[in-house]
Parts: structure tokens; C-alpha cells; sequence
């Protein structure tokens, strides 16, 4: 608090000096300083040199971090279809870690070549097909009481219908689990206040298991479904034995949020093809963007996750593929399951810090819709529905329609600060709108101002801004098109994250964040002092994977290779200089299970392992055992090294693999 007022106190003066030095200005422009006549040394100087304006200035104090400072605030945001995940300090803007999750990433030495980390991968492949890409969209820290807690992230890959989880000790995927009725999903990731579940929604609806059915045979077979991971905490992995879906009709499902503190227990998901088109141009049918967007309305799916794991433990859902699923007419009988008209072809649902209100953008409708939980709950209890063609209760629109807010063209998401404001990003317009939250008098809710950013606005996150206690400061907008913000890198552009100060009265942009190794859809942004990563491993020879000491785990001077049979088990250490043993002989037709672990103890002292001609690259941090398997298939001589410059003497820290005819 103390350093906040100091802080403030320092850009107070240091904004008056620059408006004088703004003023200053009007007069005859100062000539660049030449490098000749030495570097600049006044700020002013440096600002003039530069031409940089008082609020260029300003935007640099926010967000300098000098040399030897942390960031804040940790933004995880996902990296679209590069299928990883990305972490950013905020506000400096600086990437930290490209945690690689769908896709094997070679620096990190995931999923490649027969190690345990390939295992996390070949788990999420489909229908026994290896899959190695994916399009992960939502990030989910995990929550205590609805607030972070720093433990976990999870994040979908929307391609392919799957869940992965990160473990924030280490920043590294632990799992990959795969829906097994569901070919796409989007809703997902978000996680129930507790992380009791990690809530997933599907979007383009098939046949549950998406085995062929004639498109004509849609409003019959295919389905959507709200798929609840349970989240096993102690063991850090989704168990998916005591997971469950709920069915629902192939509306194409969109984003959903989970309800808290008053609405805990329920969550919500939208949808934008309540139509049911199912494309068909070449056949005279209107295309799927004209015949998904005919209605005025679509629905909110509303259901009560807590009712529907009672039902689930009660046995009456049905195995589907392996998977618990609580079939519509059930959702219905028991009341899990209902619906409540929202304005064009919806996309964010976004439940505000006090669970009291859940907000829906239509992305063909330039306002927000704000529901209460109070008047849907009272609607229920009313039985104020009708019922629509699959039999389940549509609530009575302006029964559970609270409020709403002209914002302007292409509202898509939105997300909340500590001061009763809610942010909501507006794709069309590029821009984000600041809008005032009116509690309980809907009369109250105003738009308050619009940002301009560069340019097309999908997702906007802000600090904590999803949970029970958004922290307010920081917005940052997520833009698809960067066009003109950057020196060109070719046609393909990074997005453009802009970093935007939300602390005063007046929105500001204060930095520009080329992302040039994906495409971020949402992102959250934690306190920093929440993550308790771990500097090295707990103990010299730990499993990552299992997140225990591994059974391979080698001391010095216990190295050796094992042969039986045609099986070789080779147990080596790696140390700053050189890999024990140095040479490993095996012969051609040979099995070679192989383990390595660096018994390093010191903080940063990570070693890597690429085995030239064998598709093996490992990375191994201070105190990991990992394992890869090896069918020796050519004879020939072969090196491995040390991928990691280690210490002086790294070049030498490598060694020989030969294998006999
Ligand atoms: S989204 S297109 Cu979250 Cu707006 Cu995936
Ligand atoms: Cu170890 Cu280079």
C-alpha cells in the first residue's frame, strides 16, 4: 500500500514535468540528441530524443520492471491452435514460459520420442490415431471459495474434445484426457468454486460417440453435451471414473461460467444455433453463418451441477462410451436442466464476482443481457416455461431478464474489477466498454466509457477479474489483428494483447504485446505470490509425471546398463560436466529402456539430453529422473549431448551410442 502511494506520489510529479516539458514543446522543437554527442542522460532528453509524448511516458513508468524485479501478476493465456499455453508477466508483458501441452515442444522435451511425457500425449489421441496438435482456448485456474488458489490450470483443445491439466508447481501438463462422445468442445475450460469439477461444454453437436448418422437425421441423433470432469485435488488429476455429462440438444453450445457464492452450485453455458441449421449451401440450404443466426434468440443453458451429481451417484444416468451420462429426459424430471431465450447468437456468459447476475453478450446484438439467478430461481419455482422441442422448461424471457445495456456492435465477453465495473470486449467496434453493474435496480446499469484498441477485441481478462474478488488495475484486450502495430514479420501477424490500465477514472492503454507463437483466445491473470512453483525438484531422482520420487532414480556411482535378454536398462546421472556413463553399447534388434537423472540440487541447473538420429530430446531440470524407450532398430555410431549450455565445459558433456550390427 505504502509503495502504491509512493508510486503514485512519483507519477504524480513526474506527469507534471512532462506536461511542462509538453508545453515546452509548443516552442521550437529541440533537436534529437546525435549519439555523437553522447548517450542522453535526462529523462527529458531521452523523451525528446525519442518522441515520446507524457502519456508515452506514463504507459513506460506502469509498466517498466527493472532488471532483477518480478512481474505481479502471472497471466496464463491460451495459444489457440499452436496447442500450448501460454504465461506472461504482467505488466511488464514479458513471456515467461510456453508450457507445452497438445503439442510436442522440443525445449521442454514433451511428447517426443518414446518418453513418459509422449504417454501424457498418447492419452488424448483419438480413436487410437495419434493426435499432436490442438486448439486450446480457455483457461481455468483452479479456485478455492471462487477465488485462485495457484495450484492448477486446466485448458481444452477445442479440435479434438479434450481437458488438460498443468501442475503449478513445475508448469508442466500431467494430463490429457479425452471425452469419449464428443469430437469438439468449447465452453470449456471453467472450474466449479471449489475446482470440485472442471467444467467442459461441447460446441459443434454429432452423434454422441460421433459415429456416422445422416445429416438429415440431426434433431434425432446428434447432441450436445456439458461434460463435469471431477477434480482430484490430492492426486492432482482428473478422475475420470466419477466424471459425467449432461445430454443436451445440438444448439451448439458456447462459453459457459459456473455460478458462485449465491449461484454456487448451478453454471451456465450458452448457445448460438438454437436454429439447428446444418449447413448445406451446395444444396440450396442457407450457409451455416446466415442459418445459424435466423432467430432473435438462442438459449441459456442453465443446470445445476450439484442436482446432477446426486442423480449420477443415485445411478440414473446411462454408460455411454465409458462415460456417465444424465440423458435429457432425466435432466428434465429431476430438474437439472433449463433454458431462457438470449438476444442473437450469444457468446460470453460471465457471472459477476457476487454470483448474483449472469451476463450474456449477443454478437449480433449491441447490448449485454443481464440475468438473475434470484429471478430464474423464482421462475423455476413458478414453473414460468414453455417447453421447446426436446421437452425442456424455456424460462419466460423477461421474467429472468434483469437488466440490459446498450454497449455497441459485437459485445463478446466480459469481466469485472473491485469497483463495480464490468469490462466487455466489443469486436466490432474494437473497443473495450467500461459499464457500470446496478446491483438489484436495473435502471442503474450504464455504460460508462469505450476504449479504442488494435484492433478486433475477442477475449478481454482482467486481474482475478473472474473470480469472487476481481483486484481491478489491470485489463488487458486480446486482439485477433495487430495490421499496423508491429515492424512487419510477413503475412502471417501476432495478435496484439494490450496491456490497459483500468486504476483511474479513464481507461488508458499502456502497452502493446506482439504474440507471435499463438493465438491467445481467453487468458486469466493471478496474483504472483499465489504460485508456490517449485525452484528444483523436491528430492534428487523425482518422477515429474508422478510427481514422487521415481523408482528409477540413479546416485552417483550407482550408474549402469543392465542387459536381459535382448532388453538393455541403462540407469545414468547427469552433472555439470558429463553424462555417467559415457558410452552405452547395445546391439542392433536391442530394447534399450533408458533413465536419466540430474543430481543437481542447484536452482536453474537443468541439463538436456538430444540423441542425434533417434527423435529424443529430453529436458531435465534440477533433480528429475526421466525415462524414454528405444527400439535399436540400425547398427551405426551414434552421440548424444548435453542440450543445455550448462557450464564452461557443456560442449564436453556428451557421449557415444553404438550400436553392433
Ligand atoms: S472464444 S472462438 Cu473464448 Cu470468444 Cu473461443
Ligand atoms: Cu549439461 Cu550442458
Amino acid at each position: 500500500m505504502k509503495r502504491l502511494v509512493y508510486l503514485s506520489l512519483i507519477l504524480l510529479l513526474l506527469a507534471a514535468t512532462f506536461a511542462a516539458c509538453g508545453r515546452r514543446r509548443a516552442e521550437p522543437t529541440p533537436e534529437p540528441v546525435s549519439v555523437e554527442a553522447g548517450l542522453p542522460t535526462s529523462a527529458m532528453e531521452i523523451a525528446n530524443a525519442r518522441g515520446l509524448t507524457p502519456e508515452d511516458i506514463n504507459a513506460a513508468l506502469k509498466t517498466y520492471v527493472p532488471s532483477g524485479k518480478w512481474d505481479d501478476y502471472l497471466m496464463f493465456t491460451s495459444g489457440g491452435h499452436s496447442g500450448q499455453l501460454i504465461v506472461i508477466g504482467i505488466p511488464s508483458m514479458r513471456i515467461l514460459k510456453n508450457i507445452a501441452v497438445f503439442t510436442p515442444e522440443s525445449w521442454q522435451g514433451y511428447g517426443i520420442g518414446g518418453s513418459e511425457s509422449e504417454a501424457i500425449l498418447n492419452a488424448g489421441n483419438v480413436r487410437g490415431r495419434t493426435i499432436r496438435y490442438g486448439d486450446t482456448h480457455h483457461p481455468a485456474l483452479s479456485e478455492t471459495g471462487g477465488d485462485y488458489d495457484g495450484q492448477f490450470v486446466f485448458i481444452n483443445d477445442k479440435a479434438n474434445a479434450r481437458i488438460a491439466v498443468v501442475d503449478l508447481r513445475d508448469f508442466e501438463t500431467k494430463q490429457i484426457v479425452k471425452d469419449p462422445n464428443l469430437i469438439s468442445n468449447h465452453g470449456s475450460t471453467f472450474v466449479t468454486p471449489n475446482t470440485e469439477y472442471v467444467v467442459q461444454g461441447s460446441q459443434y453437436a454429432t452423434p454422441l460417440g460421433w459415429e456416422y448418422a445422416p445429416i438429415e437425421e440431426y434433431k434425432e441423433k446428434y447432441r450436445g453435451l456439458i461434460t463435469l470432469w471431477k477434480f482430484d485435488r490430492e492426486k492432482g488429476r482428473i478422475d475420470v471414473e466419477n466424471s459425467f455429462s449432461i445430454e443436451v440438444p445440438p444448439y451448439w453450445q458456447d462459453l459457459c461460467d459456473a455460478g458462485k457464492l449465491e449461484s454456487e452450485g448451478w453454471a451456465f453455458c450458452n448457445s448460438f444455433n438454437s436454429e439447428m441449421a446444418t449447413g448445406g449451401i451446395e444444396e440450396g440450404n442457407p450457409p451455416f453463418e446466415a442459418g445459424a443466426s435466423q432467430r432473435d434468440t438462442d438459449y441459456l443453458h442453465i443446470f445445476n451441477w450439484r442436482k446432477a451429481a446426486e442423480v449420477v451417484a443415485a445411478g440414473k444416468a446411462e454408460v455411454i462410451n465409458g462415460m456417465q451420462v444424465i440423458r435429457m429426459p432425466t435432466a428434465v424430471e429431476e430438474g437439472i436442466l433449463y433454458l431462457a431465450p438470449e438476444p442473437k447468437s450469444p457468446h460470453g456468459a460471465d457471472v459477476t464476482p457476487d454470483g448474483k447476475y449472469i451476463v450474456v453478450s449477443g454478437k449480433l446484438d449491441p447490448h449485454v443481457t443481464v440475468y438473475s439467478f434470484a429471478k430464474i430461481q423464482q421462475a423455476i419455482a413458478d414453473q414460468n416455461w414453455e417447453l421447446d422441442e426436446f421437452g425442456i422448461p424455456v424460462l419466460d424471457y423477461d421474467a429472468v431478464r434483469h437488466a440490459q445495456v446498450e454497449l455497441g456492435l459485437g459485445p463478446l465477453h466480459t469481466v469485472y474489477d473491485d469497483k463495480g465495473f464490468a469490462y466487455t470486449s466489443l469486436f466490432l467496434d474494437s473497443a473495450v466498454a467500461k459499464w457500470k453493474l446496478g446491483g438489484e435496480d436495473p435502471e442503474a446499469y450504464q455504460l460508462v466509457e469505450k476504449l479504442p484498441v488494435q484492433y478486433n477485441i475477442g477475449h478481454i481478462t482482467a486481474a482475478e477479474g473472474d473470480t469472487v474478488s476481481p483486484d481491478g488495475l489491470y485489463v488487458v484486450a486480446l486482439n485477433k489483428w495487430a495490421v499496423d502495430r508491429f515492424a512487419p514479420v510477413g503475412p502471417l501477424l501476432p495478435q496484439n494483447e494490450q496491456l490497459i490500465d483500468i486504476s483511474g477514472d479513464a481507461m488508458k492503454v499502456i502497452y502493446d504485446m506482439p504474440m507471435g507463437i499463438g493465438e491467445p483466445h481467453y487468458a486469466q491473470i493471478i496474483k504472483a505470490d499465489k504460485i508456490q512453483a517449485w525452484n528444483t525438484y523436491p528430492e534428487v531422482g523425482w518422477d515429474p509425471v508422478a510427481q514422487a520420487p521415481s523408482e528409477f532414480a540413479t546416485k552417483p556411482g550407482e550408474e549402469r546398463i543392465e542387459r536381459n535378454g535382448n532388453q538393455v536398462e541403462v540407469f545414468m546421472t547427469a552433472v555439470r560436466s558429463h553424462f555417467t556413463p559415457e558410452r552405452v553399447m547395445v546391439k542392433k534388434g536391442d530394447h534399450v529402456i533408458w533413465h536419466i537423472t540430474n543430481i543437481e540440487t542447484a536452482h536453474d541447473a537443468t541439463h538436456g539430453f538430444q540423441l542425434g538420429g533417434h527423435n529424443v530430446s529430453l529436458s531435465l531440470e534440477p533433480g528429475e529422473t526421466a525415462t524414454f524407450e528405444l527400439d535399436v532398430d540400425q547398427d551405426g555410431t551414434f552421440t548424444f549431448y548435453c542440450t543445455e549450455f550448462c557450464s564452461a565445459l557443456h560442449l564436453e558433456m556428451a557421449g557415444y551410442l553404438l550400436v553392433e550390427p
